[in-house]
């Protein structure tokens, strides 16, 4: 395999996991994950930007790209069964690191919405690459190239959404 398709390769492993991030702008909102309940410090488990819609339509639009992917490339997956299976690991794995964020975020004592830089650009994305591993990994220059470009497709997404006005701030 060529350098450039190597990384290109990588962007389409990756896919399901940037659907699954940025789709809860779109979708959530309505009950919190958490709730409204209080962690022990008093402060809010996971807070109102972690949503039951955002999660479960994050999970459904990310597998849902898995599946078109495989009708493009259904080499890449071999089976059907271990595109859908990846696409689910890889959503799923993408929303659970963002809400171990908000976790961590709050005990920080920031509000919601609030940056933390690396957690908010790059823990959904190892969160995604951990879950997704059994079934179907990339080699370590793609995992690096993913950890270097990822932090830029999430800015260009988040100001993208900004001046769409589908969200109030810029990260
Ligand atoms: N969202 C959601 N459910 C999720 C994740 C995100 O409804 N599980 C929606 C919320 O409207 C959230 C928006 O997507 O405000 C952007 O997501 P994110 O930037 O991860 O949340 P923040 O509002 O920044 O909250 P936090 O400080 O907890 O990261
Ligand atoms: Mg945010
Ligand atoms: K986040």
């Amino acid at each position: 395999m060529g350098f450039v398709s190597s990384l290109l390769w990588a962007f389409w492993y990756i896919l399901p996991a940037y659907v699954a991030n940025a789709s809860p702008v779109l979708v959530g909102g309505g009950r919190p994950i958490d709730g409204g309940r209080h962690w022990r410090d008093g402060r809010r488990v996971f807070g109102d930007g972690k949503t039951w819609r955002g999660l479960i339509g994050g999970v459904s639009l990310g597998t849902l790209t898995g599946l078109l992917q495989y009708f493009i490339t259904p080499g890449f997956y071999g089976a059907l069964k271990t595109a859908l299976m990846l696409a689910f690991l890889l959503s799923f794995g993408a929303l659970l690191g963002d809400l171990v964020g908000s976790f961590f975020k709050r005990r920080a004592n920031l509000p919601r919405g609030a940056p933390a830089i690396g957690l908010d650009q790059l823990g959904f994305l190892i969160a995604a690459l951990a879950l997704a591993y059994p079934v179907k990994t990339l080699d370590s220059g793609q995992i690096i190239f993913l950890l270097v470009v990822s932090p830029f497709v999430h800015w260009g997404a988040n100001y993208f959404a900004y001046r769409m006005g589908w969200k109030s701030v810029p990260w």
